[in-house]
């Protein structure tokens, strides 16, 4: 307990303000409560029920997937600039935007473009459906344990809509009140490990998809701009795995790319969503 109660508080997750504006307000440091753990006075057995058996039957199966991992920086300075000018839309219109729906947007953009990863394998690998909808799966650490519902239709949605469903879905999450039309049918995963800290992971795949990205932390790290100078940028990484059975890594690559190219401007969202 000694060693929780004098541990330094962890940093705010990320500047609210975007940079270099961000001068004008430095965020205080978030002071993490103290909660006392229960600490286990004697061994004891539980069963593994519910969410957490869901799990050990998704995961055993993900295991038998031959992963390959790829891995990239996002300079997510502009959006961190977009998500704090429209703060105060979000607010008016009464729902929160974080930076979850343009990322899981910026996806959907890019399955677009790559729709072998919009996919599912059969059992066997013998046949891999292409999927018409971009059904985003969201992995959300709720109270219950790890939980992933998804966003129907991503590809026919607005900003404004994800922003809706997510803010909807994490609530049901919170509240234990999830279904399986929220859970079934999910095409594509995203795991934003970031919210809690971190920045790279080895997320494994849900079957039978075929890949999913998980995303670190957002923070402030030194990059050369044109000029070769040395600034302060916004930025996040990113760790995809993906079924080396089906899916190969120049593919993997050059999804990321585009996905990452809506991300660093994200102006070009615009352009694309329908
Ligand atoms: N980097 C920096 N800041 C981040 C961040 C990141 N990667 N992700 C979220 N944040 C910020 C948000 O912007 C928000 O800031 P504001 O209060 O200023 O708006 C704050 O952290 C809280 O965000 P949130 O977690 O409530 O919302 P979200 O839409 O970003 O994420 C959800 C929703 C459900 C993905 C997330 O809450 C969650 O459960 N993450 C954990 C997923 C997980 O457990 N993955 C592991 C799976 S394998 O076991």
């Amino acid at each position: 307990h000694i060693e929780n109660l004098t541990r330094a508080p962890p940093e705010p997750l990320v500047e609210t303000a975007p940079l270099p504006a961000a001068k004008k307000r430095k965020p205080e440091p978030a002071v993490r409560p103290y909660i006392p753990q229960a600490s286990v006075q004697e061994d004891r057995v539980e069963p593994i029920r519910g969410i957490r058996k869901a799990m050990v039957k998704s995961m055993n199966a993900a295991h038998a997937i031959p992963h390959f991992g790829y891995y990239d920086d996002i300079d997510m300075s502009s959006l961190v600039q977009l998500r704090y000018d429209l703060k105060s839309t979000s607010k008016a219109r009464g729902f929160k935007l974080s930076f979850m729906p343009f990322i899981i947007k910026s996806t959907s953009l890019a399955l677009l473009e790559y729709p072998v990863l919009n996919a599912s394998v059969d059992s066997n690998c013998e046949n891999i459906t292409y999927k018409a909808s971009h059904n985003i799966g969201i992995a959300m650490d709720t109270p219950d344990g790890l939980i992933v519902p998804n966003i129907k239709n991503v590809q026919s949605l607005s900003l404004h809509q994800i922003a809706l469903e997510l803010n909807r879905l994490h609530e049901l999450g919170i509240n234990g009140k999830l279904g399986p039309s929220e859970l079934k049918g999910g095409t594509f995963s995203l795991s934003n490990i970031g919210s809690i800290g971190g920045t790279y992971a080895r997320p494994l795949i849900m079957p039978p998809e075929v890949a999913i990205g998980a995303l670190g932390k957002i923070s402030v790290r030194p990059k050369f701009n044109h000029e070769g100078e040395i600034v302060k940028a916004h930025t996040m990484q990113v760790s995809w795995s993906a079924d080396h059975r089906v899916i190969d890594g120049a593919t993997m690559a050059r999804f990321s790319n585009i996905w990452k190219s809506y991300l660093e401007k994200p102006g070009t969202m615009l352009l694309d969503t329908r």
